[in-house]
């Protein structure tokens, strides 16, 4: 027992009793100017189209409020909150290969953080300003590396992100929802195989088994990566056609507990995809629909952050408060929900699951998926 007590870092699944867990923050945040992988993922109806630059104060602040509410809501429920340090998010990124202008910011922190056990792995990331986002993360990953001896920090090759990394074919301002369904069904997304490229929040944890989503913001060699990072674990890598603009896992599907998962009904898992799942009597049910019509202004991300939930434990989610139809589901379901108001931060990087990046769960790492 004596040696627990210096464990920080450990979480094997999305929803074993949550401890530890990091919360982000809008500081500062800016929408970065154009780059290809950014461009493909912005809707071509949004606002955001055409504008970059230092977000407005007011709704910096107004996001801040929400995020640190967020963060006392998990304290008070006993679980330990850590923030990032916010880096200067208006120095440009310059390497010998690339450079733009802005940076992004530090609210989602869980695209950047993969915890696999006792490791945190910083992601490659796959968009140029967010080549330097780990940086916001650091003060936190030293301090667990000096009070957690088993604790093992490591990041991903960094990646060149030249021009290489990006089909040409997605930096046409009209390709039309049509077609890019087309494209993404016959898994032609906007990054190439050049080199390895993944964001942590495409990876979803069940034990033993990884299930990555391979997208915009992750390819297959990124996929291969992981496989050969993590030799105990299985791999999986999943697509969702459907999704027009697919970037994270985590607005798509959404293990609960074990044996329940919520599947985006306007991005279904393929049947031949399903097998691991059937023959391990998981469920994979439709998600409720989102309670929006459209996201909130300068928002990158779509109406189905309903379903970006942060399980606290298998019987206990957080539900972003405005989502009634998805509350309402997880009561049938059987879940405690805990409301939380964030919608105003949606435009800073995400929901719930985006906004969080787990430190320690309870619990070991288990087989879920014992029937091959
Ligand atoms: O549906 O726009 C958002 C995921 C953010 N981590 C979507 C995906």
């Amino acid at each position: 027992m004596s040696d627990t007590g210096k464990t920080i870092v450990n979480s094997w699944n999305e929803w074993d009793p949550l401890r530890h867990v990091i919360v982000g923050r809008a500081d500062d945040c800016h929408i970065p100017a154009e780059e290809p992988a950014l461009d493909a993922k912005v809707p071509e109806d949004s606002d955001m189209r055409g504008q970059w630059g230092r977000r407005p104060q007011e709704t910096i602040d107004r996001a801040n409020e929400l995020l640190n509410n967020f963060a006392s809501q998990l304290e008070k429920r006993g679980i330990r909150v850590d923030r990032p340090t916010s880096i200067d998010h208006s120095v440009p990124v310059e390497t010998p290969d690339f450079s733009t202008e802005s940076q992004f910011g530090c609210m989602p922190p869980r695209d950047v953080l993969l915890t696999v056990g006792s490791e945190m792995l910083e992601a490659t990331m796959s968009y140029r300003c967010r080549w330097f986002e780990y940086l916001n993360y650091r003060p936190l990953m030293q301090k667990y590396f000096e009070e957690d001896p088993k604790f093992r920090h490591e990041s991903a090759p960094k990646p060149r992100l030249t021009d290489a990394d990006y089909h040409p074919d997605y930096l046409s301002e009209k390709i039309g929802v049509e077609k890019r369904l087309k494209w993404t069904a016959e898994k032609f997304f906007v990054t190439t195989e050049e080199e390895p490229l993944f964001d942590a929040a495409d990876v979803l944890r069940f034990g033993r088994d990884l299930v990555v989503q391979h997208g915009f913001t992750t390819n297959l060699k990124g996929i291969e990566w992981l496989r050969r990072h993590f030799p105990d674990h299985r791999v999986h890598a999943v697509n969702f056609p459907g999704d027009p603009y697919p970037i994270h896992i985590d607005a798509t599907f959404t293990p609960l507990r074990p044996g329940l998962i919520l599947n985006n009904p306007q991005r279904r898992l393929p049947d031949e995809q399903r097998e691991m799942f059937q023959k391990n009597d998981w469920q994979i049910v439709d998600s409720a629909q989102p309670a929006h019509n459209a996201p909130p202004p300068l928002c990158y991300s779509s109406t189905w952050l309903s379903m970006n939930v942060l399980v606290l434990d298998p019987k206990t989610v957080c539900v972003e408060k405005s989502e009634v139809y998805q509350a309402e589901q997880m009561d049938k379901l059987g879940m405690e929900v805990v409301e939380v108001d964030l919608r105003d931060a949606y435009a800073f990087g995400g929901g719930l699951h985006c906004c969080t990046a787990d430190v320690y769960r309870e619990g070991v790492c288990e087989d879920y998926f014992p029937n091959r």
